[in-house]
């Protein structure tokens, strides 16, 4: 079977119209937008529907700002126009200042959330996962805008193609990871309802195509709840460990690859993620996560 190539699109703004040229695995798409009319091409429907056609093609895309943007207006605007134009559902509001968007910055005195340090406010190691594991309704993107890079060359953020990884597992441990055979444990900073403590789910599942290539993971917050279960699980840990070490599976973005005013968008359930440990104090990501919905709706149990 012919793997997925790994590829991102990569939006740069320019004075030129709108242009979006695809090139092969490994190349950037490049798309070339007016600079002198900022935040304007993110309300432009032409625009929103290339964001959109390429996060479904490849679920993942890297978009340039060439214009300060502190506000992420820009993000802002884009997320609306997948809203209005090709049916993502809004983004649901943090209980934090910033409405929907989350500062990914370390932080040890203030906290987003009360009396709670979220591990995004730290500067450690996250390992491979995808966002919101414990949430029933989990969203399927997520975005990260870029308003300082770590300047010290720490904070490098990697992302590993699901279907990839879903083709070196066993058909019997695919099968199993499609079970509602696993505990998802709720961090103690997003939990809503004391009485709440984690969910029962699976932790793949197939996409609208049939395709077996959806996965929501998070090591640390997963308890297999039978024996088969945790086969599968110690498996899929293998496999992930695995595609680790191979170069071709990654993709790596490190912090000149990813300056200030670059944002990547990634489909949440089609490639994990990981960020290696930050050294720059300074370093700022903004993030949005919408399009919140079941993560198996159609699951294969007996
Ligand atoms: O800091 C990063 O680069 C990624 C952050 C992340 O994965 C998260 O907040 O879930
Ligand atoms: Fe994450």
């Amino acid at each position: 079977m012919r793997l997925p190539s790994v590829n991102i699109a990569h939006y740069l703004h320019s004075r030129k119209p709108p242009n979006l040229h695809i090139s092969g695995a490994q190349c950037w798409n490049l798309a070339r937008i007016p600079t002198s009319r900022r935040h304007y091409h993110a309300t432009q429907p032409r625009h929103v529907r290339s964001v959109h056609e390429n996060l479904q093609k490849h679920g993942i895309l890297k978009i340039g700002l060439k214009f300060p943007d502190p506000d992420s207006e820009y993000l802002k605007q884009l997320v609306v126009g997948l809203h209005q134009h090709h049916g993502h559902q809004l983004p649901i509001s943090h209980s934090a200042s910033r409405g929907w968007f989350w500062d990914v910055r370390p932080n040890s005195t203030v906290f987003q959330t009360a009396n709670h340090q979220a591990r995004s406010e730290t500067m450690e190691e996250f390992p491979w996962h995808t966002d919101c594991s414990y949430e029933d309704l989990p969203p399927r993107y997520f975005a990260l805008h870029v308003l300082q890079e770590d300047q010290f060359g720490g904070g490098t953020l990697s992302a590993m193609n699901t279907q990839r990884l879903s083709l070196s597992l066993s058909p019997a441990t695919r099968e199993s990871l499609m079970r509602r055979e696993y505990s998802i444990t709720i961090p103690p900073e997003f939990i809503k309802d004391p009485r709440k403590q984690n969910i029962i789910g699976s932790l793949m599942a197939a996409d609208e195509q049939g395709q077996l290539n959806m996965l929501r993971f998070r090591r640390d917050l997963v308890t297999a709840l039978t024996e088969r279960a945790a086969k599968a699980l110690h498996e899929l840990e293998a496999a992930v460990q695995d595609a680790n070490a191979q170069f071709q599976s990654t993709v790596h973005l490190t912090a000149k690859d990813f300056p200030a005013g670059t944002i990547i968008l990634m489909d949440n359930r089609r490639w994990l993620h990981a960020r290696h440990s930050i050294k720059d104090p300074n370093r700022h990501l903004r993030r949005v996560r919408w399009d919140a919905i079941p993560f198996d709706a159609r699951p294969m149990e007996q």
